[in-house]
Parts: structure tokens; C-alpha cells; sequence
């Protein structure tokens, strides 16, 4: 230690000298140059004490830090700033070929190779913006969905809410999507494509228990809708309880599939109309009675549309998971039909046994029924995960998209399951077997975000064909019609199943498709209703004839008596409420409230139940056939209380896309 101490320099003190600048300039006279200041900082430090330089150190040091942090913080925004800025001077490119009103919400062009391959399934995208949020009536209103809080469904009876921290809380509100008649829709379930869903099963959706806000108030037409819903629902729940079809006259029913078509296709139009007490019961009975491991035949398109489509809107509608759970098993229950040489589904599935079929007289499918099944298992792919849904329903597209036997974009009517070709070329029809292929194709493309450019396309090409082969104007009033074309030969017959085509003209027109479309869906829905009114009951035939030359003493629909019957069918209804969403004209909600006048005075049994008729031509005996179908509660209702509304909200056409039986089905990347 003595050593140490010996071998430690001495220590030395300092004495502090400060010297003012008068001095300094006293003793050496003013300097100012860059060497003497330099030379007098210096000797300055060297004055002062250790201590005092390291305190001096260590601020320096200290605020160096600061600064270095406080860079950073504010380099983010502003480097996010800018690239908004550069982002809002990019401009949409346009789909070359394509005559659009509003190029700006269409994809970017892609390579000529683009085609159905680009699905959102194969090409994951980012989770969409949330949608606007609505404030509004309790029933209609848009809410937040918590993720991160577990909310109690609509059979829960226990509630556990844990309540976020506050910036967590902010974000989920920001993620938020659909609540809707106190559903709550979560983001990742609304609004993406399959292959961005994880692989587990899909979480139901949540309901908040408590919706405070007041309800849309229903109005005196769509009170009468509510009560033709009831009128109808009595004479199911009382004759046909659980079977397909009511046969209101005799008081019993009819079956097709024997699986409650009537009840799972009114599901999501009782939730609709707020009919809570029916829906519950209805529901008890999916939950309960509702068995698909039967050996039964059952048409493919049929089931896809109302069975499927059924289970998946209520499920997105109501968030019970029990409609997924059972829309799981029918879909794949219905996939052996696309096990053919072509991949082009069989037109019959065995859903007990998981056999498939073509009808027993052809190895032919329908062009429109293997067409229209793809918005169903699309989104059942979404919501399960398993791509393998979409997969086979988007061959299938793939598939007619480059086939042969196509007039300008117009399809034959019929399919081989072996060959995969047209068959039975040369007739062309909007009508029966060909109508909802070109439905699909704009509502397909809707569906994916507007990115798969070959629908698109085929739509386009198709709606040019009908202009070029289909189209033509009656006499005496001149009203536009789609005719049919038969080996080069137009006739003037039109569907009344071709009276979805003003709503869907309509709806490629909100999306931006060119504004011709819209006057065509104009001139279109004039004829529809002309159909109506033209006729002694003010109800459409199922099939009309268009007059092209002016005869003294006839009007511009002549009816063939095989033709004079109604099925109670939608399509003209359908049609109006797109009609009247998109323009707000009331005139279409005044020939709609017509319609369900002349339903009531001519099909309504008094017992309950409406029924079809095989007279329209005759007030005074309209023939009635005692069948309702299905389709009367699942679609004529809905979108009869759909056109009466004033809501947007309700069902919103940038939200959600129908199927073609009416289910309303969630746009994966909503506008
Ligand atoms: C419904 O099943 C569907 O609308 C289908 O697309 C056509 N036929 C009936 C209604 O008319």
C-alpha cells in the first residue's frame, strides 16, 4: 500500500480564474480572431475543475441523446407524408378496350396473360380500410367489433368482457366492419379472400347484447311487406312445417330435396324484416331437425344457391355460427359433383351417398346452373380456409372463358360433363339456363375487389352481344326487349326470368361500368313492368311475346296460354330495388307497391300461404296451383322490403353482393 502511495502522482488543486472580456481585451487589446478565441476556450477548460468537466461532459453527452431520439420521432410522420403526397399525384391507368364511366375504381390493366389465375384466392391482399361506419338506429347500425373482447353472441348466456387498454381499444375500432341488426361482422371474416385466411376454423361472429340506438322506423309499405311475410310464413308453419315447399290450397307440402328449402331460404329475409321471434324458431329447427346425411339427390345449382347461399348469409347476418357449421357441410357434401372428366360439375349430387350424376337423359349440364354456384363456394372458401371451394368453381370459369361456340360473349345454353364443349350451339338466350351465367360474371368480379379482369371482360363482351343480337323495341310503345336468337333467327320472346337484367346493368353501372348500361337498364326495367301492367291481372306471364309490328287493338305483350302463369318469381321486383337504390326515383317503389297489390288480390289464400297461378289473363279465376315456392319468401319479399326502404344502410350495395337467390353475401373488399 506504502508503495501504491509513493507511486501515485501528487495531487493537485486548482484555483478558478475567471477572466472578463474587458480584461482580456485590457491585457492583450481586442482580438477577435478565430485562434485567440480558440486558444482562450481552451484555457478556460483547463481551468476548471475534473468535477466540472465531467458534469459538462456528461450534458453534452445527455442532450446529444435527446436529439438523436427526438430525430427520429419526427422523421416518421414526415416521411409518411410525403409518400401521401407522392401517392395522391399517381393516377389510375385504364383497362385498355373498355368503355368505363368511372376508370378510377377499376383494377390496374394487368399482361395479357392475366386471367382468372389472378383470383384474390392465388394473389393475397392486405386487409382492406374498414368501411364508413354508420351511426344510426340500433337495428341498422354499424359497430365497432372488438377482437380483443369477447362479446356475448346471440345464445350466450354468460358475458366476459375484458376491457382493452385504451390505444388497443382505438385501433380495433379503426379495424371495425359490419354490425348490422346487432350482428357484429369481424374484419378478417368480411372482407378477405381465402388464401390470406388463417387456417382454423372460422370464429362466429359477435353480437353486442345491448344496442342502444333507436331503430330505422319501418314504413307503411314495408309493413305490408312484414305482414304478406306473416301471412306466408303461417301457411308454412302450419302445413309444411320443415319441408321444401307449402302447397297452401290442399293445407300440406311438396318435397324436392326433403331438406326445409322454404324455411332456410326465408332465414336471412325473416332477419331482414327484424322477425326475431320466427327467426328463433326457425333457427331451433337448423339446429335441431336440419340433417344433410341423407341419401337424397339434389340438383347442385338449386342447393348452391338457396341452401348454401341461405345458410352463409345468415350466418354473416346473425354472426351464430351454427349456419356455417351446417353451409361446412353441405358444401362439401356437394363437391363430388365436380368429379367429371371435364371438371365441369354433374347437374345432381347424392348427398348422403357422395355420388354425382348428369340428368338420366343427357351427360349435358346447364351453362347457367354450373355458372352461378361460384359466389357460394368462393366464400365458403373464405370463411373455412380451404381453398378447395374456390378452386373448383373457378376452373369451372376458367374453363368457359376460353371456350369456343360463344356469339359475340352470348353462351349457348348447355354444357358436356365429359368433353367440357358447348352443346346444342346457335341459341342464345338471356332467359332459362343461360340468365345468371352473365349475373355472375359482374357480381364474381364484385365480389374479388373488382381485380379479376377476365370476368370483367366476358361481361363486357356479353352485354355488347346482347346490344348487337338480342335487343330490339316493341310496338305500338317502343319498349326496349331482349329477344332470344335461334340459328341466326330473332325471336321476340322474352323470360320474365330475364328481368334480372336491369338491376344487374344497373349495379355494373354503379361500379363504374359505363353509364350506357344504366340507360339501358332504364329502357329494360320500363318493359319489365310493362309485363305487369299490361296484363288483365297486373301480374307478368312467365313468358311474354314481344309485338314488332303495330296492330290496331294490341298492346306490345301478346301471351301464349302455355305461357300465361306466375310463379310468384322476383326478378322484376329485384330489379326495381337496384333501379330505385341507385336513382332514388319513386316511381320504381310505386310500381313495386302495385306488384305486391296484385300478389295479394290474386295469389294470398286466405288461410295462409300464397300460390303460384296458371292464369294471369283472368281476374275473375286466376287459376290458382297451390305450390309457393321457395324463392317467393327468400328473394319477392326481401327485395320488396328492400326497394320500400330509404336506408342505404340496409343491405348496402357497396357492402354486400346477392346471390341469385337473393342472399346477400359480403364484398371481400368493399368500396
Ligand atoms: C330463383 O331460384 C333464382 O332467382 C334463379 O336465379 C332463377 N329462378 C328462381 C327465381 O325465379
Amino acid at each position: 500500500a506504502a508503495a501504491a502511495a509513493a507511486a501515485s502522482p501528487p495531487r493537485r488543486d486548482f484555483i478558478s480564474v475567471t477572466l472578463s472580456p474587458e480584461e482580456a481585451v485590457g491585457a492583450g487589446g481586442y482580438n477577435n480572431s478565430k485562434a485567440w478565441r480558440r486558444r482562450s476556450c481552451w484555457r478556460k477548460w483547463k481551468q476548471l475543475s475534473r468535477l466540472q468537466r465531467s458534469v459538462i461532459l456528461f450534458l453534452f453527452a445527455f442532450l446529444a441523446v435527446c436529439g438523436v431520439i427526438s430525430y427520429t420521432s419526427m422523421a416518421e410522420p414526415w416521411k409518411s407524408l410525403t409518400d401521401k403526397s407522392l401517392d395522391d399525384q399517381r393516377t389510375e391507368p385504364e383497362i385498355p378496350g373498355l368503355k368505363l364511366a368511372n376508370p378510377a375504381v377499376l383494377p390496374a390493366p394487368q399482361k395479357a396473360d392475366t386471367n382468372l389465375g389472378d383470383d384474390p384466392a392465388l394473389s393475397p391482399q392486405k386487409p382492406p380500410k374498414p368501411p364508413h361506419v354508420r351511426r344510426g338506429p340500433s337495428n341498422l347500425q354499424i359497430k365497432a367489433p372488438r377482437k380483443d373482447v369477447r362479446l356475448k353472441t346471440r345464445h350466450d348466456t354468460s358475458r366476459v368482457v375484458e376491457e382493452p387498454v385504451q390505444a388497443d381499444k382505438e385501433e380495433k375500432t379503426e379495424k371495425s366492419i359490419i354490425s348490422w341488426r346487432g350482428a357484429v361482422i369481424e374484419p378478417d371474416q368480411s372482407t378477405e379472400p381465402p388464401s390470406s385466411k388463417i387456417k382454423e376454423p372460422e370464429k362466429p361472429s359477435s353480437v353486442e347484447a345491448e344496442d342502444q340506438k333507436e331503430p330505422v322506423p319501418i314504413n307503411e309499405r314495408q309493413t305490408a311487406v312484414i305482414e304478406a311475410f306473416r301471412h306466408a310464413w303461417k301457411g308454412y308453419k302450419d302445413f309444411a312445417w320443415g319441408h321444401d315447399e307449402l302447397k297452401p290450397l290442399s293445407k300440406s307440402y311438396s318435397e324436392w330435396f326433403g331438406l326445409g328449402l322454404t324455411l332456410i331460404d326465408a332465414l336471412d329475409t325473416m332477419w331482414i324484416l327484424g322477425l326475431k321471434e320466427e327467426f328463433e324458431e326457425a333457427r331451433k329447427w337448423v339446429a335441431n331437425d336440419l340433417v344433410f346425411d341423407k341419401n337424397v339427390d339434389v340438383n347442385l345449382f338449386e342447393s348452391t344457391i338457396r341452401i348454401l347461399g341461405g345458410l352463409l348469409s345468415t350466418y354473416h347476418l346473425s354472426g351464430d355460427s351454427l349456419f356455417l357449421e351446417k353451409a361446412k357441410d353441405i358444401g362439401n357434401r356437394l363437391m363430388p359433383a365436380f368429379k367429371t372428366p371435364s371438371k365441369i360439375p354433374y347437374s345432381d349430387v347424392n348427398i348422403g351417398r357422395g355420388t354425382a350424376h348428369p340428368p338420366r337423359w343427357t351427360s349435358d349440364s346447364t351453362v347457367a346452373e354450373v355458372t352461378s354456384i361460384q359466389l357460394e363456394f368462393r366464400e365458403l372458401s373464405r370463411l373455412t380456409g380451404d381453398d378447395k371451394f374456390q378452386k373448383a368453381v373457378d376452373e369451372v370459369m376458367k374453363h368457359v372463358h376460353t371456350l369456343s361456340g360463344k356469339n359475340d360473349g352470348l353462351v349457348p345454353m348447355f354444357i358436356n360433363t365429359n368433353s367440357g364443349q358447348f352443346t346444342h350451339l346457335g341459341v342464345y338466350t338471356l332467359g332459362a339456363r343461360a340468365d345468371s351465367y352473365y349475373e355472375y360474371l359482374l357480381k364474381q368480379w364484385i365480389q374479388g375487389g373488382k381485380k379479376e379482369n377476365e370476368l370483367l371482360e366476358d361481361y363486357m363482351r356479353a352485354i355488347e352481344g346482347v346490344k348487337k343480337h338480342l335487343l330490339q323495341r316493341s310496338q305500338p310503345k317502343k319498349l326496349t326487349f331482349v329477344g332470344e336468337l335461334a340459328h341466326g333467327h330473332f325471336s321476340a320472346k322474352m323470360d320474365h326470368l330475364v328481368c334480372f337484367l336491369p338491376g344487374t346493368l344497373a349495379l355494373g353501372a354503379h361500379n363504374g361500368l359505363t353509364a350506357d348500361h344504366m340507360k339501358l337498364a332504364e329502357a329494360l326495367i320500363e318493359t319489365c313492368y310493362q309485363m305487369y301492367a299490361q296484363v288483365e291481372t297486373g301480374l307478368s306471364p312467365e313468358i311474354v311475346h314481344f309485338n314488332l309490328h303495330a296492330q290496331k287493338g294490341h298492346k306490345d305483350v301478346e301471351i301464349k296460354p302455355a305461357d300465361r302463369h306466375n310463379l310468384l318469381r322476383p326478378e322484376t321486383v329485384e330489379s326495381l330495388f337496384y333501379m330505385y337504390r341507385f336513382t332514388g326515383d319513386k316511381k320504381y317503389q310505386d310500381w313495386g307497391w302495385e306488384i305486391l297489390q296484385n300478389f295479394n288480390k290474386y295469389t294470398r289464400v286466405p288461410t295462409g300461404g300464397y300460390t303460384s297461378i296458371n292464369n294471369v289473363q283472368n281476374p275473375s279465376n286466376p287459376e290458382p296451383r297451390d305450390k309457393m315456392e321457395s324463392f317467393f319468401l327468400g328473394e319477392t319479399l326481401k327485395y320488396m322490403f328492400l326497394l320500400f326502404s330509404d336506408d342505404i344502410d340496409l343491405i348496402n350495395l357497396d357492402k354486400y353482393v346477392f346471390n341469385t337467390e337473393a342472399h346477400p353475401l359480403p364484398i371481400w373488399v368493399p368500396a
